[in-house]
């Protein structure tokens, strides 16, 4: 029978375990990922050996199904009695450092003899460039995301609020397919645009303003992310001038997105043409940041991101304006990295589109 795609992660990374090494898993996101487990209490143990999967009563008929590929175990009532007993005289343990809390730290470290090492994102490094399976699942999230932003862009008028606009987005995409929303929808109108990440609020939208939403669909695990601004009515020239801005910051990042270029330099074109047009104070946060069954995950497109973009990655392109007291701007897309370039995910428009 032909390996499946959760089999074969595994395999590459116990193809990286010495003997005597083991990696432990816990975030559940990466157990997701290597198991295809989708409940809420799971663990992977891997030696270059061994594939474990160490979950509790309420879960073993769901992990039977959903993970044969690994070994099942039933822990016990303390989970890291079970992980001690499964690495006997083992050497060394790795694990996701910026996943294990403390309490779990020093509860496995009473009980084994293993040295404990920070095992520095093994998964979350092969999550960065997505199979097929996980392109087309994410293309569907973005589809279910246009689709409702086209459908609320007859519902954005004067005199409805940000939270209206937030719970109809957010019906419409489970409608279309969602499980969840990717997060709290961000609709941020007139100054409280200047807002980069003002949740949904209670304000009545004005005429003459902006209004900048961030939304995103969860389709089978996976995440989508696209941000749009849309003007109610007549809007000032300054509003116009930095969503112009923005729109070419945002269309010549996009243009150079390519195979090989970090993340620091598709960064560096967005920010060198908002600060050329004296805005540089006004776009505060990274460019981008990859996409998967996390919102937010690797790799980062951001001036300190010397991840080198590959063939198959998801990343967002987002830039954006803030000016305090005024209001903000901001455009994203969702895109796969290819041989050719940026291939956008998110196909709403980015043309101003003035609603009244
Ligand atoms: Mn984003």
């Amino acid at each position: 029978m032909e390996k499946t795609i959760t089999e074969l992660r595994v395999e590459r990374l116990a193809s990286g375990l010495k003997d005597g090494e083991f990696l432990l898993v816990t975030d559940l996101k990466n157990v997701r990922y290597l198991s295809g487990y989708t409940g809420t209490s799971g663990i992977v143990l891997l030696s270059s050996a061994k594939a474990y999967f160490l979950t509790d009563f309420r879960y073993v008929e769901q992990a039977k199904i959903q993970c044969p590929h690994l070994e099942l175990v039933v822990h016990k009532p303390i989970v890291w009695d079970s992980v001690a007993d499964l690495l006997g005289e083992a050497e060394v343990l790795y694990v996701e450092e910026s996943n294990l809390t403390l309490a779990s730290y020093n509860q496995l470290k009473s009980r084994i003899k293993a040295e404990i090492k920070e095992a520095k994102g093994p998964v979350e490094k092969l999550r960065m460039v997505k199979s097929p399976e996980e392109i087309e699942l994410i293309s569907i999230a973005a589809r279910i995301t246009d689709e409702a932003f086209m459908e609320i862009c007859g519902m954005i008028k004067p005199g409805v609020t940000e939270m209206e606009i937030a719970r109809e987005l957010e019906f419409s995409m489970k409608r279309k397919g969602a499980s969840h929303t990717s997060f709290d929808f961000i609709v941020a109108s007139g100054p409280r645009g200047a807002l980069p990440h003002g949740v949904a609020s209670d304000r009545v939208i004005q005429e003459g303003e902006f209004v900048t939403m961030d939304i995103g669909a969860v389709y089978q695990g996976y995440h989508s992310d696209m941000t749009r601004t849309v003007a109610v009515g007549e809007v000032s020239a300054e509003l116009k001038k930095i969503y112009d801005i923005v729109y070419k910051a945002q269309m010549a990042s996009l243009e150079a997105v390519a195979v090989g270029k970090t993340g620091a330099e598709i960064d560096k074109v967005a920010r060198d043409i908002i600060q050329e047009h004296g805005y540089g104070d006004y776009f505060g946060h990274s460019l981008g940041h990859g996409v998967g069954l996390d919102i937010h995950e690797g790799p980062r497109v951001s001036a300190a991101s010397d991840t080198v973009l590959e063939e198959n990655m998801i990343i967002t392109i987002e830039p954006g304006i803030y000016l305090p007291d005024v209001g903000g701007v901001r455009i994203e897309d969702l895109v796969v990295v290819e041989k050719t370039g940026a291939r956008r995910l998110s196909l709403s428009s980015k043309d101003l589109i003035v609603l009244s």
